[in-house]
């Protein structure tokens, strides 16, 4: 990391670093830009910039210019309680999964290499949506160079293999050095066992360097007669350390287990609103992350109430009925919060 960054430039580095939202991390990146100090030490990071801003800006007009990719953007805006790619070697299922998962129509075929494009999809869990976005193999011989870029805006990866394919060690090898050579790693570390607010988060020194939570789901368990076995010897033989999950797409096996775990190991808090003398609105929460605060959802409700909040009140696991709380009150799932501008 070079020397001497300005405040402006660590102001918006850390910023950038928190969001995964398309835009406004291109406008984060163009605020790196310009203040980032210009001399010798900082050429480096100047160009990176660079390279990122024009990518970024690339992606988000998808195809506007570029007729290889239809008019269909590359980024995927996140919505819902998290946004979760789908990633792995060619024909592991990853289509399948999604459709299964989402009812999206994600284009399945017995081959590899099926998936170009983007594709996303909302996964129901009890009153929230993960937004699952199935992509592109990833593979040696045959590059996708967007890739990288769509995996920016996700907090976490379901690592999809094909446990019946005897290269599977050899592909998930080749899945990570390609990835790594970009910067991104699969982590095992998932929010929820960690610190509050990590996740999806920048390396310590480089902030282009991204770690996804990653879960491995190992599919196409129909074809085996001992699927847990054939995780276990993966396991052994790669030292993958990612938590697993056996499923089959084709069967439904272990699909069901996806919506929870991912709650659970994100850390999803739900919070829902309510106006003073009215009912909470019980059908749409917001959703926070552990250890997120009345600010917090104060700011989702609207930019301005975080300003102009006074004070909130608490019915929930957070506090006792009806506390009186302030803006660094930590949430829990299912609390109802009323709040006083
Ligand atoms: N037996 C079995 N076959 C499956 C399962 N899931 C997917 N398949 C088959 O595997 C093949 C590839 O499935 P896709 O969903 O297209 O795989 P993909 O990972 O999206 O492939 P690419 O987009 O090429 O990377 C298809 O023939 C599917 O029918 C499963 O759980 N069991
Ligand atoms: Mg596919």
């Amino acid at each position: 990391m070079p020397a001497n960054l300005s405040p402006e430039y660590k102001a918006a580095e850390a910023a950038f670093r928190k969001t995964r939202d398309p835009r406004e991390r291109l406008e984060l990146l163009r605020e790196m830009l310009r203040t980032v100090p210009k001399h010798k030490g900082t050429e480096h990071l100047q160009a990176d910039i660079k390279s990122r801003v024009k990518e970024l800006a690339e992606e988000l007009e998808g195809a506007r210019k570029g007729a290889a990719h239809g008019s269909r953007p590359l980024v995927i805006r996140p919505e819902g309680a998290a946004q979760i790619a789908l990633v792995g070697p060619p024909n592991a299922g990853k289509s399948s999964l999604h459709a299964r998962l989402t009812g999206s129509a994600a284009h399945v075929g017995p081959y590899p290499f099926t998936t170009q494009h983007p594709e996303a999809g909302m996964l129901p869990h009890e009153d929230v949506h993960f937004q699952l976005v199935d992509l592109p193999p990833i593979a040696p011989e045959h590059p996708v160079p967007w890739l990288v870029g769509s995996l920016q805006t996700a907090d976490a990866a379901l690592l999809v293999v094909d446990l019946a394919e005897p290269s599977c060690p050899e592909q998930l090898e080749a899945v990570q050095s390609l990835l790594k050579g970009r910067r991104v790693t699969f982590t095992e570390r998932w929010p929820a066992s960690a610190e509050p607010h990590a996740g999806a988060e920048s390396g310590d020194d480089d902030p282009f360097a991204l770690r996804l939570p990653t879960l491995m789901v190992a599919n196409k368990a129909d074809e085996m007669a001992e699927p847990e076995a054939e995780l276990e010897a993966l396991r052994e033989l790669t030292g993958a350390r990612w938590p697993a999950l056996v499923v089959s797409a084709t069967t439904g096996r272990g699909l069901g287990e996806i919506g929870p775990w991912l709650f659970r190991n994100l850390g999803i808090v739900r919070v829902y609103t309510k106006t003073p003398g009215h009912a909470a609105d019980r059908h749409r929460p917001f959703t926070l992350r552990r250890g997120q605060t009345v600010g917090d959802v104060a700011r989702l409700v609207h930019r301005d109430l975080a300003r102009s909040l006074r004070y909130a009140r608490i019915w929930g696991q957070s506090g006792f009925e009806g506390q009186q709380v302030g803006h660094e009150h930590r949430l829990a799932d299912g609390d109802i919060v009323e709040l006083h501008a």
